[in-house]
């Protein structure tokens, strides 16, 4: 019995379509500066928010009707709702999905309990991903559900709670490498604290790099070569988590010889939260090499958490498209709807809704970014803007020819800089806008 019996195929109807349930400017197929639409955003749905948040808030009990879905923590109700969620993802036409450990199957009584249920859904996951063709971007571990997981995991006061956790991430990796993940995410959800008073920062740090340096070697143990990311948030569920932002995270992985190894997950609504723009965040990252998948979402400007909401704002998703194709695309990585329908959202038709929409927003952002790249002003504005250092005294600076005695020397003689241009932000605001 299908789960969405009166949904077929989402189909691209074009800009005109009148249907909620096609996509007005996702066309899979369509080639973007030579590369398909498909391939440029590598869309993925997650398994966390989509099928297992029941849509609760801490004033209220969960709304979500999920008529295929019993309550329970079966493993007969995992498998049949992961038969569910590739229906959904094969209707909606996404290429990937990512989930945690958890949410895919229950928790037992023990590890080797967790371990079997796990076992038992990973079979299912398989033979889905085998019947649809749909890939696993990415896989992870919750280490932060858990009451045990209450000070962290590999940050935890508590050296047995770190081995939990290690085991825990042993066995996600496994899977992840038999599902033939293209990659495993390590957000560290409670890798903060609530007070400096009961905390050392340093030994958590070490400890932290410790986790992931074995993460790396079990990796190469069993011959997984899927991409490892970190994914940046400065808060919430702790005050302060220590992979607060891109170029936090940047700074542990360089400082704990772990840059060549993990790559960055960037999600919209951590960069709110850590008080920058997404397209920030991709600059850090991209700059250092690092730029490896995002968790697109979004905020609400009005609220101050992570509401983690469908992105619409056709300015974001262009921003965002700007950077990524700069950057050369995501190789590995994708665009990945870590985003929640709200709870008033709560028939199963909404998840549609909220994913097409998600879609055609990025399709959109990704057709503006290819014109206003083909247009190329704005790169020649800022490519201009640095020609000093095209020649002359600027491309000495840059080859390392001169020090602060030459260029003394230089100053001197010319009596006064060269004068300065405008930065032009009001007219590169207008040239952005002639476009959306
Ligand atoms: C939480 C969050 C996580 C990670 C995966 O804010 O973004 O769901 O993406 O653990
Ligand atoms: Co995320």
């Amino acid at each position: 019995m299908p789960a969405f019996p009166d949904i077929s195929r989402i189909a691209f109807e074009g800009a005109k379509s009148k249907n909620p349930l096609a996509f007005k400017h996702y066309d899979a197929n369509e080639k973007v500066e030579g590369r398909t639409m498909k391939d440029w955003l590598r869309f993925s749905v997650v398994y966390w928010h989509t099928f297992r948040n029941r849509l609760s808030d801490p004033f209220g009990a969960g709304t979500a009707i999920r008529p295929w879905d019993d309550g329970s923590e079966s493993v007969e109700n995992a498998q049949s709702r992961a038969r569910v969620a590739f229906e959904f993802i094969e209707k909606l036409g996404a290429p990937y999905y990512a989930f945690h450990d958890r949410d895919v199957a229950p928790e037992g009584a023990t590890l080797r309990e967790s371990n079997k249920n796990l076992d038992a859904v990973v079979k299912v996951l398989k033979a889905e991903q085998k019947r649809t063709g749909v890939k696993l971007l990415w896989g992870t571990a919750c280490l932060f559900a858990h009451p045990r997981y209450a000070h962290g995991a590999a940050t935890s006061c508590n050296a047995d709670v770190f081995a939990y956790g290690a085991a825990q991430v042993k066995k996600a990796l496994e899977v992840t490498h038999e599902l033939g993940g293209e990659g495993y995410v390590f957000w560290g959800g409670r890798e903060g604290y609530a007070t400096l008073w009961n905390t050392n920062m340093k030994r958590e740090l070490d400890h932290l790099a410790k986790f992931l340096h074995m993460a790396v070697d079990y990796k190469k143990a069993i011959g997984f070569k899927g991409q490892f990311y970190i994914e940046p948030k400065p808060k919430e569920p702790t005050k302060h988590q220590y992979d607060s932002d891109a170029a936090a995270c940047l700074n542990f992985l360089r400082e704990y010889g772990l840059i060549d190894h993990l790559k960055l997950n960037l999600e919209t609504n951590h960069a709110t939260l850590a008080g920058h723009t997404m397209q920030h965040e991709l600059e850090v990252a991209a700059a250092a090499g690092a730029l490896g998948s995002i968790d697109a979402n979004t905020g609400d400007a009005m609220l101050g958490w992570d509401t983690d909401q469908f992105p619409t704002d056709i300015y974001l998703t262009t921003q965002c498209m700007l950077s990524i194709m700069k950057a050369g695309g995501l190789t590995t990585g994708g665009v990945n709807f870590d985003a929640k329908v709200r709870r008033e959202s709560f028939e199963p038709v909404d998840l549609f809704h909220a994913h097409i929409g998600g879609m055609d927003a990025f399709a959109r952002g990704l057709k503006i970014a290819a014109a206003i790249r083909a247009d190329g002003r704005l790169a020649k504005f800022v490519h201009d803007r640095y020609s000093s250092y095209d020649s002359g005294v600027g491309a000495k600076i840059e080859a390392g020819s001169v020090g602060f005695k030459e260029l003394e020397t230089y100053i001197l003689k010319k009596g006064e800089a060269a004068p300065n241009t405008s930065g032009r932000q009001e007219m590169l605001e207008n040239l952005i806008n002639e476009f959306i």
